[in-house]
């Protein structure tokens, strides 16, 4: 049965950030669990569900102000109390991923934060790799720092290794900074290779496999414009294909079923509408 987590902005700081509603099988959720991280000040942006404890039930990977919060599943719906490690957000600087795969290839989940550290006149971001104990904790490996604001993160193996692979899509400060397409590959050895950038999108991604060669390609937001970055098959983007469009990608789905992914982009507009468009890759 499909049920529901989310976290929230802690505007006015609650006891409470996070809350799960369990599915009741009729296609409605039942009453609202409330929860914290671990942290009532915690703004709670990007979080992921995963097992990271490796008991078979899923566990919800979150932040507090200064790491990262895992409250482990017990399968009933019910969760433990946050176990606490590594780093996770920046004080109110906001967490904007939460990033669960096994980049270090061991076979115990791993965790990418990426956490802006910029302000909005000085861009900058740190990636932050950190390796999964098995037990709900997790070890900062790796660090790697980025001149752009994190706006839009997500993983998937986008160079044919079998290791999960990670893109940030950025936004530059007013002073200092870019904005654009930073991919990170997962090396061998288990860390992440120095970012490629590329000056595409302002702030927007979606990783799917548009042209259904087998490598994951990702669309971004231009001008007007919905940018499609082709992998070549190994994690490199330099070949793009530009779609005239309005609003940013969101979600690539297949939605026709013909089993090709289609793609919804954001219109922001108000009352919220939306746009569909129709792979016709042949
Ligand atoms: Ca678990
Ligand atoms: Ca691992
Ligand atoms: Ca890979
Ligand atoms: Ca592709």
């Amino acid at each position: 049965m499909l049920d529901a987590v989310g976290g929230f902005n802690n505007v006015l700081p609650s006891p409470n950030n996070l809350i799960a509603m369990l599915g009741t099988g009729n296609g409605k959720f039942g009453s609202a669990m409330l929860m914290s991280s671990g942290d009532s000040n915690a703004d709670i942006d990007a979080l992921e569900v995963a097992d990271v404890t490796g008991d078979g039930h899923l566990d919800i990977v979150s932040n507090t102000l200064s790491q990262i919060s895992v409250k482990a599943g017990a399968g009933d719906g019910t969760f433990g109390a946050p176990i606490l490690s590594g780093r996770g957000s920046s004080g109110t600087k906001p967490q904007t991923a939460t990033l669960v795969g096994d980049f270090t290839g061991e076979g115990t989940p791993d965790v990418v934060a990426v956490i802006t550290t910029g302000s909005e006149n000085i861009a900058g971001s740190d990636v932050v790799l950190q390796q999964g104990q098995g037990d709900g904790t997790f070890a900062v490996i790796q660090t790697i720092h980025i001149d752009s604001n994190s706006a839009t993160s997500d993983l998937a193996d986008l160079s044919g290794d079998g290791r999960p692979d990670v893109a940030v899509e950025g936004m530059a400060g007013f002073d200092f900074g870019v904005y654009g397409l930073f991919v990170f590959l997962t090396q061998p050895s288990g860390t992440l290779r120095t970012p490629a950038y590329l000056p595409r999108g302002f702030g927007a991604l979606v990783i799917s496999d548009v042209n259904l060669d087998g490598s994951p390609d990702i669309l971004t937001d231009g001008i007007l414009r919905i940018q499609v970055n082709l992998n070549n098959g190994s994690g490199g983007f330099n070949q793009l294909m530009e779609l005239p469009a309005g609003g940013d990608p969101s979600l690539a789905a297949d939605f026709t079923g013909d089993g090709k992914p289609d793609l919804t982009s954001d219109l922001g507009t108000s009352p919220f509408s939306f746009a569909l468009y129709m792979n016709t890759t042949p």
